[in-house]
């Protein structure tokens, strides 16, 4: 029996992708031995969490040579100057605020903050990742956050008024552990906050491919608030972010505590953020997102994309066409290797990452190359593998789509571009 990871309640299975290649686990020699493990979702009907049924250890993930970097994408660079504009705001009749963000990575968002010289930590697990984000003036502790870490900081540092993050608090599976850890860190009156892919967007869009290993939990308002009141925290807000597929920010506070004043937005100021509070917890509950019924439809949905992708990109082939993929992103290891899609339909994905340039995607192998590759050879035709940075790249590739390049994108229909 599959128990909830947050309540320890029987869960049902959603989908079973079956085995599967770690998302970032690009290899540099096709032939090596590479880790599997099986990908499976699925649902608890008690808290309402989304997850992954078997989890692999963040120490696999999550090391040295991490292959993620945050600001490969202009989009990203100015949501998280946003976030940090934010901040700043919610701060600024603050004396000595004190700021954590768990998964600084490069130090994209914590940067804004370390330059105005407001005390901050970014926590940062991946050694390779937390280096550059000490170079960008960031100071960071690379350790994995948990209840343990949170009275370490509290004794060396203080309680936080604001502990932030973003795409990183469904990667961690003792999340009740993050939670003990942040009710702990935060000051009685702070405020928490963190954005996550959004499982009202993946049901909506059937973009299976943000189910990954790195992604262990699959939020939504009504999981979210049930898991927050396991710790003492309640949600006080909602706002809903277009970056990664369609992600959503949650605003936490301590039931106890009260935010200040200083630390509310305008919109709680109006109180605005009940009305939108409301308004996604009621567009969860038409999705039927606290029942298993709002999650039987998508292994078909998920099962007719990937049967008509590979006939398209079949039919393209046979005509003599090239398909290049375009961003060798994590999300795309679940599509590729669940429709079986390699080399014999894709030649090689671009990426403008360079630590994956060289290496090849993770299970079907398929060539990393350098964007300059996809200058040179302008393909027929481009499988959008970064399709939730869809509006930057489609901006940054107006010609070659006016001299006839093609996109492909498959959510929530295959289609061309
Ligand atoms: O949650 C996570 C998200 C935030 O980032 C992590 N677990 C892992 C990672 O997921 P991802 O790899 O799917 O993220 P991206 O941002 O969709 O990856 C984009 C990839 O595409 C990168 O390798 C960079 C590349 N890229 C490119 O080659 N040209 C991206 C853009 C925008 C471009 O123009």
């Amino acid at each position: 029996m599959n128990k909830c990871k947050i309540c320890g309640q029987a869960t049902t299975i959603i989908i079973n992708f079956g085995k599967m290649p770690l998302a970032n686990g690009f290899i540099s020699n096709p032939n090596s031995k590479e880790f599997f493990y099986n990908l499976s979702l699925a649902f608890c009907p008690m808290c309402f969490m989304v997850q992954l049924k078997k989890t692999v250890k963040p120490e696999k993930m999550f090391h040295k040579e991490y292959q993620f970097i945050s600001s490969t994408s202009q989009i990203m660079v100015s949501h998280f100057k946003e976030i940090a504009e934010e901040i700043i705001n919610r701060l600024k009749n603050k004396k000595n605020p004190f700021i954590v963000e768990l998964g600084c990575n490069d130090g994209i968002m914590l940067k804004h903050i370390a330059f105005r010289k407001i005390n901050h930590l970014g926590i940062e697990p991946s050694q390779n990742v937390a280096q550059l984000a000490k170079r960008n003036g960031v100071q960071v502790l690379s350790k994995f956050f948990n209840e343990q870490v949170a009275k370490d900081i509290v004794e060396k540092k203080g309680t936080a008024d604001i502990i932030c993050g973003a795409n990183v608090f469904c990667h961690i599976e003792d999340i009740n552990s993050v939670f003990r850890g942040i009710n702990i860190l935060l000051k009685q009156d702070g405020i928490l906050f963190f954005e996550e892919p959004y499982i009202y967007d993946i049901i909506k869009k059937s973009s299976f491919d943000q189910v990954y290993d790195e992604h262990v939990y699959y939020f939504s308002g009504l999981s979210i608030n049930n898991l927050a009141r396991r710790h003492g925290l309640q949600l006080v807000d909602m706002k809903h972010q277009e970056v990664h597929g369609g992600s959503m920010r949650y605003y936490i506070q301590k039931i106890a505590g009260t935010c200040p004043q200083s630390l509310r937005s305008k919109r709680c100021r109006r109180g605005k953020q009940k009305i939108e509070l409301k308004k996604w917890l009621n567009k969860e509950k038409q999705m039927k997102l606290d029942k298993i019924e709002g999650y039987l439809d998508f292994k078909n949905k998920v099962n007719k994309i990937c049967k008509d992708l590979k006939t398209l990109l079949s039919t393209i082939k046979q005509k003599g066409y090239r398909i290049v993929g375009y961003g060798a992103t994590s999300k795309s290891t679940t599509l590729l290797n669940y429709a079986k899609i390699g080399r014999d339909l894709i030649d090689y994905i671009s990426d403008n990452t360079p630590t994956k340039i060289g290496k090849f995607s993770p299970g079907m192998h398929i060539p990393i190359k350098s964007y300059k590759q996809f200058i040179k050879d302008q393909p027929a035709y481009a499988l959008l593998l970064a399709w939730n940075h869809k509006k930057e790249i489609f901006a940054k590739e107006g010609n070659y789509r006016k001299k006839g390049g093609t996109f492909i994108t498959y959510f929530p229909k295959v289609k061309t571009e």
